[in-house]
């Protein structure tokens, strides 16, 4: 089975051309003019398209446990809704409960995973710590290509890592080779701001912003940024959703240190007035966190975009449906936390980035695939169009549009917060893996053709893996 995409412009983050594109046996084979091709190959017409490197959305929760229920989207159907969106790969996390073993959270993770319909990956995330805990995360960056280590700053008394978690994951991480990743928000602040809230009568979703300022964003990011500085630490700061964190992440990159920003979708486009509607279901929808802000942090991350103070686009697609977000109708802490996007990511980003001219095509693809395959170790296997590249390819029609909506989305979810946005710029055929998985409306997925895609460690891991080897070795037996 080959495909030959032709009469295309290529966009890669580094440069564009005209360019023929032929694919076979899951990789891309050659790109460039007047190439010669099998005539059985399966011919895609590109012309007036530009062909980019499939999305990667580096941040989603796809059948998520959390806060009493499980979110609606699985690792099929969102995967398979991803496609539809033009975006080819996603790294979820695995989330291991205090005291649970992080390796048996992964290995029931990596079971749920099987039926995705596209490449997929996974962050770890650290909840707690013993001796263990170091020991099965040097097992996951040797053995199953984690590079890439998650601590919920937030969540108290559920999944949040304080900080001599922090500094023992911080500082095993570093001696790996492996990303610190945080979710930034101080617990504490947050818990004693929602029962403040509740004291005064306020319960419906309109407290959820007040009780998560940009200050407890900010204060997050920076003592996240100052432990890693401490320790040495590559760090990558998932969904930044104010200009305060932000700032923290700029001062630092300018003192030379090794932080990473990521900004959602929604982050970028929607505010804080939706947590004022006056229909509970409609306010509950968008219960998220960090929650969505005013509109001076909108800006302040399109900036951040591209300035390149942020450096990739996400979705923390994780699915919640009315009923579930039901449970918190009297009591707003009770809301699950969680909206989607992982079909809207790239049309969102073209329309509001591309479009308006805050960024180039090129910058697009950094954002949306390229930076993310780069911080993560899997460049230019991934988010590259390339010679001996993965063959995961959205071709792009720019002058195509559509009216985002939930009655005819693909995600596993009744809401879109993007409901009623129309967006130009849609994905017209989707590669995975060198198979058509989407073609102009219509998904040809199938379950289980994703595979676990390794990430590897960075440079520092073969000294860790020398004390791990040296340590493990037996000892030899006096004869
Ligand atoms: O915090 C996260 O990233 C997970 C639990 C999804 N929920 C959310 O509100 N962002
Ligand atoms: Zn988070
Ligand atoms: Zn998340």
């Amino acid at each position: 089975m080959s495909l030959f995409i032709r009469g295309g412009t290529v966009i890669n983050a580094d440069g564009s051309e005209r360019a023929d594109v032929y694919i076979e046996g899951g990789l891309i084979k050659a790109v460039g003019q007047d190439l010669d091709v099998p005539s059985d190959a399966e011919v895609i017409d590109a012309h007036g398209q530009y062909v980019m490197p499939g999305g990667i959305d580096p941040h989603t929760h796809m059948q998520l446990p959390f806060m009493g229920t499980v979110a609606t989207e699985d690792f099929f159907t969102g995967t398979a809704a991803a496609l539809a969106g033009g975006t080819t790969m996603i790294i979820d996390f695995v989330i291991p409960n205090p005291q649970q073993p992080l390796m048996e959270a992964y290995q029931i993770w990596r079971g749920w995973a099987e039926k995705a319909c596209s490449d997929y990956s996974f962050h770890v995330a650290v909840t707690w710590w013993d001796d263990s805990v170091n020991v099965d995360m040097g097992r996951l960056v040797r053995d199953e290509g984690v590079n890439s280590f998650k601590h919920f700053m937030a969540y108290k008394g559920a999944i949040m890592a304080d900080d001599e978690i922090l500094y023992n994951s911080f500082t095993r991480a570093l001696e790996l080779g492996a990303m610190a990743t945080v979710h930034a928000e101080n617990g504490e602040m947050v818990f004693q701001l929602q029962q403040k809230l509740l004291a005064t009568g306020m319960t419906g979703p309109e407290a959820h912003p007040l009780s998560r300022p940009p200050a407890a964003e900010g204060e997050a990011a920076n003592r996240a940024i100052r432990l890693a500085e401490i320790i040495g630490v590559p760090l990558y700061i998932v969904h930044v959703s104010t200009k305060d964190a932000l700032d923290e992440i700029i001062r630092a990159r300018g003192n030379g240190q090794r932080v990473f920003g990521e900004a959602l979708a929604g982050h970028l486009l929607i505010d804080d007035s939706v947590y004022r509607h006056p229909d509970f279901e409609t306010a509950a929808a968008y219960v998220m966190s960090p929650p969505f802000r005013s509109k001076e942090h909108q800006t302040a991350l399109w900036k951040g975009l591209q300035s390149g103070s942020l450096q990739t686009t996400a979705t923390d697609h994780c699915c919640f449906c009315a009923d579930q977000k039901a449970a918190g109708r009297d009591d707003f802490t009770l809301i699950p936390n969680g909206t989607a996007g992982v079909e809207d990511r790239l049309s969102i980003l073209w329309t509001h980035g591309v479009g308006t001219g805050k960024l180039t095509r090129e910058e697009f693809v950094a954002v949306t695939s390229a930076n993310t395959a780069k911080i993560f170790n899997i460049y230019p296997r991934k988010g590259v169009i390339r010679a001996g590249a993965d063959a995961d390819i959205v071709v792009w029609d720019p002058a195509a549009s559509k009216t985002i909506s939930a009655k005819t989305h693909k995600q596993n979810i009744d809401f879109n917060i993007f409901e009623g946005m129309t967006v130009t710029g849609l994905a017209s055929h989707t590669i995975s893996g060198g198979k058509l998985r989407y073609k102009e409306g219509e998904l040809m997925v199938e379950k289980g053709s994703g595979s676990y895609v390794k990430r590897p460690a960075f440079q520092p891991m073969f000294n860790a893996l020398e004390k791990i080897a040296v340590a493990n070795k037996p000892t030899p037996v006096k004869r």
